[in-house]
């Protein structure tokens, strides 16, 4: 009697298990930023949110702090089905899908707001949809702010300043591109290679925005920040293709809808976190000059526009024309 009863339990089991394997599904994620950076976090809540509604059968397992290194391999292994998903800058998709080169140019966008409309229409669900040719499955943008100069040596207040300053910029040729015009000599790094390229002097400065620059601890080598606010490059998280196409209905449509509710927990966090950094900044000394000649920076990079925007011509009249 005990032993029959034993084998039973012991039946009930292997069953749950087999049926478990068939469905769980467990999304191995990554992001350069450490937990607590606005991205990171929201992709946390994206987990646990997906972990409720599935019963526990979809997880997450998030890669923080450049554990699998850069976002140019965390890209393709996503391509290739060796991680599920990613969460990276729009800065390095342009070489994936052009289009999304439109959203990598200088001073395309006229302030966060008109970058938040465009990504949340049309335009937004065109280029999403558009990742399925590089493999992907784009499943929404995140906020990542305006970004800005940052140099070991002074204030940046035009483009002449810029004048024989190494800048490391995002791995696109774009951004090259943009620096020659600014006047300063831009140097594509991967985002994990940049504080010992700070240290060492293979560059005077960088980019970003303030909560990048900050929790990277940037401002211990290059103290000068200039709000020149050229960027404004949104974020991404995509799913792998491959993996995808294995899933469920009910699975995709989940992820889709836990989508939807991280992009917009992720805005909240950031404009907090954006607010918190600019202080903290401050607070440690940073040099912030904010006596900035915007008007010079976008007539300097009107060649980029032009030599660049060529190509998507049709797409950046439908960019302006967004409210
Ligand atoms: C940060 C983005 C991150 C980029 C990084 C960079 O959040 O995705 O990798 O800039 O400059 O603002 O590479």
């Amino acid at each position: 009697m005990r032993l029959a009863l034993k084998s039973m339990v012991a039946a009930v089991a292997v069953t749950f298990a087999v049926a478990n394997s068939a469905e769980a599904l467990v999304i191995k994620t990554s992001d350069v930023h450490a937990m607590g950076y606005p991205t990171t976090d929201a992709m946390e809540f994206m987990g646990e949110w997906l972990n409720e509604k599935s019963n526990g059968e979809i997880t997450m397992e998030i890669f923080h702090s450049m554990q699998l290194g850069g976002e140019k391999e965390a890209l393709e292994q996503v391509q290739l089905g060796a991680l599920e998903m990613t969460r990276v800058s729009v800065g390095v998709v342009g070489p994936i899908v052009d289009d999304f080169n439109a959203f990598n140019l200088p001073y395309v966008f006229r302030s966060i707001d008109h970058m938040r409309n465009v990504v949340d229409g049309e335009i937004g669900q065109e280029l999403l949809a558009a990742l399925d040719a590089g493999g992907l499955v784009g499943l929404g943008f995140m906020d990542a702010g305006a970004r800005s100069f940052y140099n070991k040596q002074k204030a940046i207040r035009e483009p002449a300043d810029l004048a024989g300053l190494k800048i490391r910029v995002m791995q696109n040729p774009i951004f090259i591109e943009m620096m020659s015009e600014m006047g300063g000599n831009g140097i594509p790094i991967a985002f994990n290679e940049l504080y010992t390229a700070l240290q060492t002097g293979v560059v005077d400065g960088a980019e970003n925005n303030p909560p990048s620059y900050s929790t990277q601890k940037h401002y211990e080598q290059a103290g000068f920040y200039s709000l020149t606010e050229h960027l404004i490059v949104p974020e991404i998280f995509v799913f792998s293709k491959k993996v995808w196409e294995t899933l469920t209905p009910e699975q995709q449509e989940l992820i889709r809808e836990a989508a939807v509710l991280t992009t917009e927990k992720e805005r909240e966090l950031w404009e907090a976190m954006e607010q918190k950094a600019m202080e903290e900044l401050v607070g440690l000394g940073v040099q912030v000059n904010d006596d900035v000649d915007k008007a010079a920076f976008i007539e300097a990079t009107a060649p980029v526009r032009e030599q660049f925007g060529a190509q998507y011509a049709d797409l950046l009249g439908r960019i302006e024309a967004v409210e």
